[in-house]
């Protein structure tokens, strides 16, 4: 990792309130594909008007959680990181700790992280999409594939069509975790930036609202991003690496 000035490290140490910000980034070294890289991204592989949008499963149901159960069976098998288990690790380390994840894995809470607000949604939430309650069934069978379609299930109280528990494009993110990281990113005197490409609305507007508020702000992604010229520090590298040597450096373990 190159050196931090000590002007950020300094700023970072004061810090009394630190957001973390994570995006599929932190979990690609789990193995679960990003969205938007060049090579292994989903969009690049699949048809993003067809999965993850609520017209999609209007038209195509079976299509959409067949896909989102592939999806679900891939977070089962996969293991936290490095990143995740640093970020778990600062929560005792620093006064205040807020977690923002636009992922809609569990890998955060897998490696000990215990309040993360979801701005998209959890793979393992499903709901019914007619009367919104959420579905307690036992899981279904872990057979999904890549393409396959699956008949999503009934809901036990209405009998609607359960749809998985994420949140697509057009749709409004989730008002309770989404007013907190506004709150957060708005008061925060440090705001890292892990693993995402900022594209994506109203999440991204997170960091430029930290950026505006003063904060110490610090990206940490493989590759450049539109907020590169914005933060205070762009650490490039994978997150699984980088994020545990500038959390240590940072907040050392007290021993
Ligand atoms: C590594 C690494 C390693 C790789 N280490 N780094 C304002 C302007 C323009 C458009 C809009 C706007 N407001 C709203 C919109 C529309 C839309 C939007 O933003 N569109 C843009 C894409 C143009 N937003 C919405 O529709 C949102 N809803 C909304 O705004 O409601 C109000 C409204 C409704 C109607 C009209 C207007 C307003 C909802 C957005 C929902 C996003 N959902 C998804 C899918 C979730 C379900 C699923 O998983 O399938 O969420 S899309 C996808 O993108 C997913 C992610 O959470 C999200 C962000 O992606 P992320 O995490 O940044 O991943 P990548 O792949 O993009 O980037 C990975 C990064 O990691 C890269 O930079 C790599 O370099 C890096 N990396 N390996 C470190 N090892
Ligand atoms: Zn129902």
């Amino acid at each position: 990792m190159a050196a931090i000035p000590a002007g950020v490290i300094a700023r970072l140490k004061g810090a009394r309130h630190v957001v973390v910000f994570t995006g599929a980034g932190a979990s690609a070294e789990s193995g679960i594909p990003t969205f938007r890289d060049q090579q292994s991204g989903l969009w690049r592989h699949f048809d993003v008007q067809s999965l993850a949008t609520p017209e999609a499963f209007d038209r195509d149901p079976a299509l959409v959680w067949g896909w989102y159960e592939w999806r679900r069976v891939q977070v089962l098998a996969s293991e936290p990181n490095a990143a995740h288990h640093a970020i778990a690790g600062l929560a005792a380390r620093v006064e205040r700790p807020t977690l923002i994840t636009q992922n809609v894995d569990d890998l955060h809470e897998r490696a000990g992280s215990r309040k993360v607000l979801h701005l998209h949604g959890r793979l393992c939430a499903p709901y019914c999409s007619a009367c919104r309650s959420e579905y307690q069934a036992a899981p279904q069978p872990l057979q999904a594939q890549a393409g396959c379609r699956l008949e999503p299930p009934r809901c036990d109280r209405c009998g609607g069509r359960v749809r998985p528990g994420v949140v697509w494009f057009g749709e409004c993110l989730p008002s309770g975790p989404w007013e907190q990281s506004v709150e957060a990113a708005c008061r925060c005197d440090a705001f890292l930036c892990i693993g995402t490409s900022s594209l994506v609305e109203p999440a991204a507007g997170l960091t430029r609202a930290a950026i505006a508020a003063g904060a110490v702000t610090v990206q940490v992604n493989l590759d450049s991003t539109c907020l590169d010229d914005f933060v205070t520090l762009n650490l490039r590298g994978p997150a699984a690496t980088v994020l545990p040597e500038l959390l240590a450096d940072v907040w050392p373990a007290v021993e």
